[in-house]
């Protein structure tokens, strides 16, 4: 079992407010890759940074359509861990006790709502979502693997999931959310993220600056380390779900 530093504790105990900001290590212990380990068989002489743009689909629709409609549909085999779970716990947790929790994530894969966290914030879009290019119109995608790529809206128009591309904004109402969030939280916690996307990447900065105390959990250093207070170098999946634990353990 992990060991949870004491002051870590007091402060999660004792928080007004946190704020959590997750990216794909979250999921890695559902079994999804992380987005820079997605390229895996006919995908690794790929980059994902070069597929993961609207220069890629608009050069190559059927290439990039294929590449997360095979992600699509291994997500659909895919659970939330032990980590998803802790952090929906705590938010309940948290709003039992009058304070607030806010889950950012940079994830498109659902899980933390699946999970059965509320409201959470998703800066990137979702991989469960698709978009038709021209009407726009959006449908979520639960079915089997498309039968041409991309596939086609009635409307005729290409259709893409509706994820956020490098170089595309982000939705506007979700980066506000989170960066009014980090503004003034007690507590940020970093959680299996790399840390190098932005704006993402500038939440923990906001949050460090207005007063916040940093958690991050990686089992990697990232440049989130340096900043953080406590740097725990442990999968999300084993740490999580202690902190948790001893957090209820103890009466407030
Ligand atoms: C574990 C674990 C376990 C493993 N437990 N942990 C400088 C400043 C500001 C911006 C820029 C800048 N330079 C360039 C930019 C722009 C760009 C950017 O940030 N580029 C960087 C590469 C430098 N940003 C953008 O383009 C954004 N848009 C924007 O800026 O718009 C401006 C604009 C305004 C107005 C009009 C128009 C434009 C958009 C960014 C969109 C990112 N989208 C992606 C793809 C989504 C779809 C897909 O998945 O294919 O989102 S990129 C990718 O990175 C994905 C992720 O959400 C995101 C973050 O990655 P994440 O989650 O951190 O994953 P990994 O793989 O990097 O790391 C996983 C970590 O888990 C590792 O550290 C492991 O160690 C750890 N781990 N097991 C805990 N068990
Ligand atoms: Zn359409």
């Amino acid at each position: 079992m992990s060991s949870i530093p004491s002051d870590l504790l007091q402060t999660v105990r004792t928080a007004s407010s946190i704020v959590v900001l997750t990216g794909a290590g979250v999921s890695a212990e559902s079994g999804i890759p992380t987005f820079r380990d997605a390229m895996d068989g006919l995908w690794a002489r790929f980059n994902p940074e070069d597929l993961a743009t609207p220069e890629a689909f608009a050069r190559d629709p059927q290439l990039v359509s294929q590449w997360y409609d095979e992600r699509r549909c291994k997500l659909a085999m895919c659970k939330p861990n032990p980590a998803h779970l802790a952090l929906a716990q705590l938010q309940r947790w948290m709003r039992e006790h009058d304070r607030s929790m806010t889950l950012v994530t940079q994830n498109i894969d659902r899980l933390h709502q699946e999970a059965g966290s509320d409201d959470v914030i998703e800066l990137h879009g979702s991989l469960r979502v698709w978009r038709c290019t021209r009407c726009e119109k959006e449908t979520d995608e639960r079915g089997p693997a498309f039968e041409t790529h991309p596939p086609r809206c009635s409307c005729g128009g290409a259709r893409r999931p509706s994820v956020v591309w490098f170089g595309e904004a982000l939705p506007a109402d979700a980066i506000t959310r989170a960066q009014r969030a980090s503004v003034g939280c007690r507590l940020f916690m970093s959680i299996g993220t790399s840390g190098v996307v932005y704006p993402a990447a500038g939440l923990i900065d906001l949050a460090r600056t207005t007063g916040a105390r940093v958690l991050e959990v990686n089992p990697a250093v990232t440049t989130a380390s340096a900043k953080a207070d406590w740097a725990i170098h442990e999968p999300a999946g084993a740490f999580l779900p202690a902190l948790v634990q001893q957090l209820m353990e103890q009466a407030v």
